[in-house]
């Protein structure tokens, strides 16, 4: 706990003056609250390290809820949110903050749809399937998701990463959903930060349960009773688990689809080594491995770094990620973590082993993970991320947005083969050509399906496969069959060719090969363009502004990276650092922090971000 009189003073009085101003959204509002909330309970008295909720401390926080809760509604816009207001303060008893936020932001949500509609800004979707996916408001507004499978259920990248994981010798498994409240509290100090977060069981039926359960937000107290058990002698080690599994984090802010969900998918790997050395190596190991991932098989390009003491997981010595950036939003996205912990876990949970001389040892733990955000950078990089960040709404703003484009690596269907058959022609041959090419193409190992369906135009088909994202469509009509060639369309940038049978199958694995290539190139371009040097508080303040990606000289300090935030977080959204990329540009000497004027340690990125 700080002390420091004038600037919870500072604090409260901002506090007082925050009102969701004209123009603001019902998140950009909340947010500011809850920085202002956050930094001054960095400064007030926590009652105690309680993590289920002792009766003390559960009363204290249940005023601090209400306070809350009473000023968020207090500085709402009251010519838009008079009614849900009213509504929320009649109910018995009074709904969580969170909970009254979700209806606040339901009902932002439905005037701008209405308003949308009204003003004919929306731009009806062409594509007929999109209406099946409006479905997901409900739960998305729990923060679950859910999604048809052929978009989402096959988790794409957890192909190529269980190749990785069997190649490093890291074995599989699973352990459970549940943990109890004495095992959580075991890593008592860093979960404290986290508590908030923590979904709790407290009831069977219509019974109360005598000890409530949580459900697990990560598995390090779940799993590392069992790494006490079972790493005894040197020969134990390196010890290396990993479990794909969903893990429940109660966000506070607005859920958002693959972004920021309540209940999200994710590998999260955990292992022990007898060195030092050799855990500082497969932490870089495992960030290269997510490199590749994101790079070569989702084609989004990143930057591997170093997190800030204020950004890393507070149980790890250090914390390492791949960051990402979204050049429409003006926002970095963390894409993966690789966390070296030291020995820190190993002295809480009693993870010891013998020696070769025969002394006893604590082990070196890393944790990693990359979760279903990957998806969301897929998803961005397809140009349709507003969609997503509007789900429900379910507008597109470009005319030319046609929908999904999937990189081919990771394509579920990397070619769709289409019939064009024109009035009087010979249907069952064009038919019959599809599927042999289908055949071929599925012969190589390309993901190729056929579309031959009747009740559908041509027209029809390609809309509805090019939203699904297929890198690659070949439509054969009477002329191609004539001529013993088909046509290609590619869905990154449209380009369509002629080309023949003889030596198709080669061709369209060149394509995709450059489909891939280029779709990489073109995420890097963009992202290089979104990104400026800065040397100066002002440019930085500008840049920022501009929605840029920011590298600037940094002294490396929490308390300036605190002071940006701050600073920034009123005129154009608070900034954070990214990371500090380990292809580190030169400091010359005397660079000067551009936040703090004192001397720079290091170039690192900073933005807003997800
Ligand atoms: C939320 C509630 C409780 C993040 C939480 O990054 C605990 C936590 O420990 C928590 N949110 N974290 C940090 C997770 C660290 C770590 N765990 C294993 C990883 C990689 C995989």
């Amino acid at each position: 706990m700080k002390k420091n009189s004038a600037r919870v003073y500072e604090l409260k009085e901002e506090l007082r003056a925050c009102r969701q101003r004209k123009g603001m959204t019902v998140d950009d509002y909340y947010n500011k609250l809850k920085t202002i909330w956050e930094d001054l309970a960095t400064y007030q008295h926590k009652p105690n390290s309680c993590l289920c909720g002792g009766s003390n401390c559960e009363d204290v926080k249940t005023s601090r809820d209400e306070e809350r809760l009473h000023q968020f509604l207090l500085g709402l816009d009251a010519s838009i949110y008079t009614n849900v207001k009213n509504e929320i303060l009649d109910m018995d008893p009074l709904p969580s903050l969170e909970q009254a936020y979700s209806m606040v932001a339901q009902e932002e949500d439905n005037r701008v749809s209405s308003n949308q509609e009204l003003s004919g800004e929306l731009v009806v979707d062409v594509i007929s399937n999109v209406e099946e996916e409006s479905v997901e408001t409900a739960d998305t507004n729990l923060g679950v998701t859910v999604k048809k499978d052929e978009d989402f259920g096959q988790w794409y990248s957890q192909t190529y990463f269980d190749a990785v994981l069997e190649k490093a010798e890291v074995d599989e498994n699973y352990f459970p959903l549940f943990v109890s409240a004495s095992v959580l509290e075991k890593e008592k100090d860093h979960v404290q930060g986290f508590a908030p977060e923590v979904a709790w069981v407290t009831k069977a039926g219509k019974s109360d349960l005598n000890i409530p359960i949580a459900i697990r937000p990560t598995s390090e107290t779940v799993i590392y009773p069992y790494f006490s058990k079972w790493i005894k002698s040197h020969r134990d080690l390196p010890l290396k688990l990993n479990q794909w599994n969903n893990v429940v984090r109660w966000e506070f802010s607005k859920p958002t689809p693959f972004i920021r969900s309540r209940e999200f998918l994710w590998q999260e790997g955990h292992t022990a080594h007898a060195t030092e050395e050799e855990a500082d190596k497969e932490v870089l190991e495992v960030l290269d491995h997510y490199r590749h991932l994101y790079e070569e098989y989702l084609a989004v390009p990143v930057v591997k770094g170093m997190k800030s003491e204020n950004e890393k997981f507070a149980g790890a010595r250090y914390t390492t990620s791949v960051e990402a950036f979204i050049p429409e939003t003006g926002r970095g996205i963390q894409g993966a973590t690789s966390h070296c912990l030291g020995t820190k876990f190993a002295k809480m949970f009693d993870i010891k082993f013998t020696n070769k001389e025969g002394k006893t040892e604590l082990v070196w733990q890393n944790s990693w993970a990359y979760s279903t955000r990957t998806k969301a950078f897929v998803l961005a990089h397809m140009k349709v991320f507003n969609l997503f960040l509007k789900i429900g709404v379910m507008i597109m703003t470009h005319g030319d947005d046609k929908g999904l484009v999937n990189p081919p690596k990771v394509a579920p269907i990397q070619v769709i083969v289409i019939p064009v058959p024109f009035k009087d022609a010979d249907t069952k041959e064009i038919s019959k050509a599809c599927c042999a090419v289908k055949d071929a193409l599925r012969e190589a190992g390309i993901r190729a399906k056929e579309d031959l369906s009747d009740n559908y135009s041509p027209k029809w088909k390609y809309s509805h496969w090019e939203m699904k994202g297929v890198p690659l469509r070949i439509e054969i009509g009477p002329r191609d069959l004539a001529k013993n060639q088909v046509r290609t369309v590619r869905r990154d940038n449209g380009v369509k060719a002629d080309v023949p049978r003889g030596g198709l199958v080669e061709h369209v694995m060149e394509l995709l090969g450059n489909i891939q290539q280029n779709m990489f190139d073109v995420a890097k371009q963009k992202r290089d363009d979104a990104c400026v040097v800065v040397k100066t508080w002002d440019e930085f303040v500008e840049a920022l502004g501009q929605k840029k990606l920011i590298l600037a000289p940094w002294c490396d300090e929490e308390e300036v990276e605190m002071d940006v935030k701050r600073r920034t977080k009123d005129e154009v959204g608070a900034a954070k650092t990214l990371c500090s990329p380990f292809d580190q540009p030169e400091i010359l000497e005397g660079t000067l922090c551009f936040a703090s004027g004192k001397l720079a340690k290091k170039w690192t990125y900073w933005g807003k971000s997800y």
